[in-house]
């Protein structure tokens, strides 16, 4: 690529929350059942693909033109374009984000994983027929599995490490070797996998605990986090827990909370938008300015008394 766009994803992630003024990620989830009546009337043979295809892609048109100078990145979930066999529009939307989103990501949300060459298949589905910048991944199955996704510098991995799900706890704070399974799995992640650079963290906003001392133990790596909005993740705690040294360090992402504001009315869903990503800046500076007087109270008083 001679664009201009860099080719690895840590600068790429970089662009993107600089480019956008913020960290906020935009899930494009859509459900028929919650599409806004305009969208559903102008498509056309109500209850076939080619209906289903038109109006997703209508609708995430939609989302995208209100939030296209204010989105760091998108997440597409493709269970919901599968199960309604509306992957071509999943692939046009992708191509739309490109015309009026060029500085996002689009994070392909699979959750995919196999044995090696199967996970070779879903890589490529994921980066190559997509053209996705990033997927999630399933860690479960371990080295092999994993390692396609991994192995691309200009492509993130996203690791599934503390989902933000209420059955999340059960294996992923399993203890093992001293250690809840989640800590081990962001080892392993932050270790030989992030050789090139390209690898995240998968945090739910709702469990800030564990998300502080997964940012304690792993300064350096982005962490993704769902849960803002429709699962009710306590976002100041999340910015408390898991913001970097440099305020950095997260795309925080919501999907119902933002597409089905207001009904899904484009004038809801750039509000919705707009002021998440105010909460999250707002939260930033905020969480600056407290570390900058823990850090330095003497200094700031000296300066203080001229
Ligand atoms: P909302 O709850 O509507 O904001 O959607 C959350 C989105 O994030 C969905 O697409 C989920 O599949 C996804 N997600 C979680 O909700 N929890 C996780 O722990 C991980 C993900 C994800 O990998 O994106």
């Amino acid at each position: 690529m001679n664009d201009g766009t860099p080719q690895n994803f840590a600068a790429r992630l970089k662009l993107a929350q600089t480019a956008s003024g913020g960290l906020l990620c935009v899930g494009l989830d859509p459900d028929l059942e919650k599409f806004p009546k305009d969208i559903l009337a102008g498509a056309p043979q109500p209850g076939t693909p080619q209906s289903a295809n038109a109006a997703v892609l209508a609708f995430n048109q939609r989302i995208i033109d209100a939030t296209c100078d204010i989105a760091a990145a998108y997440k597409p979930q493709v269970a919901f374009y599968a199960a309604i066999a509306a992957e071509e529009a999943l692939r046009m939307s992708i191509r739309y984000i490109r015309e009026r989103a060029p500085h996002a990501l689009v994070i392909f949300d699979g959750k995919r994983n196999d044995i090696g060459n199967t996970a070779e298949a879903y890589a490529r589905e994921s980066f190559d027929r997509y053209a996705a910048d990033a997927a999630t991944v399933n860690p479960y199955m371990g080295e092999d599995s994993v390692r396609p996704f991994v192995s691309r510098q200009d492509k993130g991995a996203l690791i599934l490490c503390r989902t933000s799900n209420l059955g999340g706890k059960d294996f992923q704070n399993l203890m093992l070797d001293g250690l809840p399974l989640y800590r081990h799995v962001a080892r392993r992640a932050a270790g030989h996998w992030n050789e090139l650079g390209n690898v995240m963290l998968v945090v739910g906003a709702t469990v800030p605990q564990e998300m502080a001392e997964l940012r304690a133990a792993h300064p350096e790596l982005p962490f993704l986090v769902p849960g803002i909005g429709a699962q009710n993740g306590d976002l100041q705690a999340v910015l408390s827990a898991g913001l970097d040294s440099r305020g950095m360090g997260l795309l925080i992402s919501s999907s119902r909370a933002i597409i089905y504001a207001d009904g899904g009315s484009a004038a809801g869903i750039r509000a919705a938008a707009a002021d998440l990503r105010t909460q999250i800046n707002s939260g930033r500076a905020l969480k600056r300015a407290l570390d900058d007087a823990a850090i330095d109270p003497q200094r700031r008083s000296i300066g203080g008394g001229g």
